[in-house]
This record gives C-alpha cells, structure tokens and sequence, in this order.
C-alpha cells in the first residue's frame, strides 16, 4: 500500500492523477447501505466487525473510491465511557448523560481503549486482508468529542460548550486531556490493527476563535501527533474551518490538511508549505447542481491542483444522505480520468 496513489499523495510524492474518495462515502446515499440499515440500528452496524468490513467496501465496489475509510463513528469514544449514545432519525444522534458539571468529568469511569474499541480493530483486520485500497482509520478530536458530551446532541450555537470553555476553561482542559489520552490510544490501536492512514476529525472547531483554536484544539493535534506510535502512517487532519485556520495547523505538521469548501485550494496552496499535502474540497451541495456546472467546478479543481504531488481529491464536508448516486459516480471518473 505504500506506493497507492493515496499514501503517495499524503507524503507529497504523487507522480499520477490525484486519489479521490469522499467523506461519509459509506452512507445513507447509497440504496445498499439503507438495505442493511433497515435491519440493523446504526451502531449495531458499527460494533459487528463484519457488518461494519462489509460496509466499508461498499462505496469501493460500487463507486470505485482510491481509499476506504474504516465503517465506525467518532462517538464512540463517549459512547465507551458510558454517556448512553443512541440515534434518533431527525435529529441525529443523543447522549442520554451529557456532562453537567467537573464532577462529571472527574467521575468519567477509566476505560481501556484495547477491550472497549476492539471491535474497531476487529474490522480493520478483517479489511486489511481483503482490500485492494488503503485502509483509512479515524478519530474524533478531543474538541469536537467534548461538544457533543457537554451539548448531548448536535448543536446549532454550541452555546453550553464555549460557556463551559469560557467560563472554566481548567476543568474544559481537564476533559480535553482525558480525551486526548483516549483518542491517542485509539488510534494506535487503528495502527496497530493494521490501518495505512488516519484522519483525525475536529468537525466542530469552526466555532473557535484564532486564539482559541490554538489553545483548545491545535496544541491537542501536536500531543496526538507527539504520541503515535508509528509516524510512518500518515495523518490527515479535517476541521470546518481549516480554510481559515490552515497556517495554524501546518505549524502543527500533519501529513494533510483536509480543507473545508471556503477556500480556493490554489490559493491557499500558495501559502502553505509544500511538505504538507492537501484534501478537498469541492462543496457536497454541488451534487445537486445540473451535470454542467458540477462538472465545470470539479475540472476547475482539478486544473487548479494540477500537477501538486500532494493532492487528495475530497468533499469539503461529508456526503449528504439524500446525494445523486450518478452524480458521486460522474465526479469520480471524472477524476479517474484526470491527466497529471
Ligand atoms: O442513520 C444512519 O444510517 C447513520 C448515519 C451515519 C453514518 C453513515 C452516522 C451518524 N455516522 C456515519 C458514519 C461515519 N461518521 C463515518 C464512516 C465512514 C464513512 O465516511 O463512510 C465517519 C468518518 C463519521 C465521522 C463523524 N460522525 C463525524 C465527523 C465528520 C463530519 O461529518 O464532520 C461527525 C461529526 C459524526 C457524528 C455523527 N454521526 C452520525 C451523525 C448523524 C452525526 C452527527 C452529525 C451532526 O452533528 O451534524
């Protein structure tokens, strides 16, 4: 897998066409995902290692992605320390114990990551033997995962969160440090389980301010970063709003930065340093515009990345459920199809 088009684009060393896959390529979009969701809830589907292998090798089979992205979630790190995770169909997914107070972060109960996530590690090596693709492990980070354990749910102003953060920012870092201890031995249980790249998911940290984003997200990247076992394995880092907060985090060297769909990815490119590779960014809601104009912004992107030996064609966010599936198909043969 070393010489895949992914992991030489994640090391900056690609001498073919960009690798394309897609954020949540493995969703509700897909007519044979929703088959299988109709049988089973959302995170029996995660915690069966070989429904979870099966599902990550739709989107591979069926559309033809460069890479596989493990089938899990990023709430179930909270999930495992006992928050009472389950997902309701409109409304996305609920902590029934959300966090309230520093007590209840002193009270988290200490879990091994190795017994309460091996199911995760299960499915990696049922897929490690039998992809063609490289293997894409992931994480929330500890930011995000805090917002949804403080919120208990989605959010639209994360209002409880940034109170807390603003109010006591110690005992916020308390649970970012529990966090972050967790999310380092996840991943290096994705390692070792045999995943060929990462991604670490700060989904919500748009909501941060420069300094901010600095102080509770950037300085958790470097001591995840800091502590993997094997930097061999390369690490993609994604936040919305990472086409702002871009040169924060190449200070922080990930392998790649996954820009959101703000940016103009040329642009940006130009004031970041050539050693650190580049995912996105094309708008998911352009899967709703007419095959013209999806096709003349998916040829502007390739043409404004054209060449790059770190470019990794991507979504500036997940896939949304209720996405064409012809037009996800157009978009990847039409990068399949792109010169160097
Ligand atoms: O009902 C269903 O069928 C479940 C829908 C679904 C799916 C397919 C959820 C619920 N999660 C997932 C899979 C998932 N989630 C993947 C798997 C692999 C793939 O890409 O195919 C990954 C990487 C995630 C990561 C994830 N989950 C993020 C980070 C990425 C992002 O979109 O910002 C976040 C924030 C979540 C939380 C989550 N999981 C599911 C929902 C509906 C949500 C909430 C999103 C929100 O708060 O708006």
């Amino acid at each position: 897998m070393n010489q895949s088009l992914l992991i030489n684009a994640l090391f900056c060393r690609n001498q073919s066409r960009p690798p394309v896959w897609f954020m949540r390529q493995a969703g509700r979009y897909l007519p044979e995902y929703r088959q299988i969701r109709g049988k089973y809830s959302f995170l029996e589907m995660c915690h069966t290692p070989e429904l979870a292998a099966q599902i990550t090798k739709l989107p591979i089979d069926l559309i033809g992605f460069d890479a596989a992205i493990v089938f899990s979630d990023i709430l179930v790190i909270p999930e495992a320390l006992g928050l009472g995770l389950h997902f309701e169909e409109s409304k996305g997914p609920i902590f029934e114990r959300p966090l309230e107070s520093v007590q209840d972060i002193q009270q988290l109960p200490s879990i091994r990551i190795s017994e309460s996530l091996d199911y995760v590690a299960k499915t990696i090596k049922l897929l490690v033997n039998d992809l063609k693709v490289p293997l894409i492990g992931f994480s929330g980070a500890p930011f995000t995962l805090a917002s949804y354990m403080i919120e208990g749910k989605t959010s639209r102003d994360f209002k409880k969160t940034k109170q807390w953060m603003m109010k006591e920012p110690e005992s916020f870092h308390l649970l970012l440090n529990k966090l972050t201890d967790l999310v380092i031995d996840y991943l290096n249980l994705q390692i070792d389980a045999g995943a060929h790249a990462l991604q670490i998911f700060d989904s919500w940290a748009w909501i941060l301010n420069d300094r901010c984003f600095e102080e509770f997200s950037n300085f958790y990247l470097r001591k995840i970063l800091a502590n993997l076992k094997d930097r061999s394995i390369p690490v993609i880092f994604f936040c919305r709003g990472s086409s702002v907060f871009a040169p924060l985090i190449a200070r922080s060297a990930p392998n790649a930065i996954s820009v959101d769909w703000n940016a103009n990815l040329k642009n940006l490119r130009k004031i970041l340093p050539s050693s650190i590779a580049l995912q996105g960014n094309l708008d998911p809601d352009l899967f709703y515009a007419t095959p013209k104009l999806l096709e003349s912004h998916v040829n502007q992107l390739l043409e404004d990345m054209r060449g790059d030996k770190g470019y990794v064609f991507n979504l500036g966010h997940g896939i949304k459920p209720d996405t064409p599936v012809d037009a996800v198909k157009a978009v990847v043969h039409s990068v399949k199809m792109s010169k160097l």
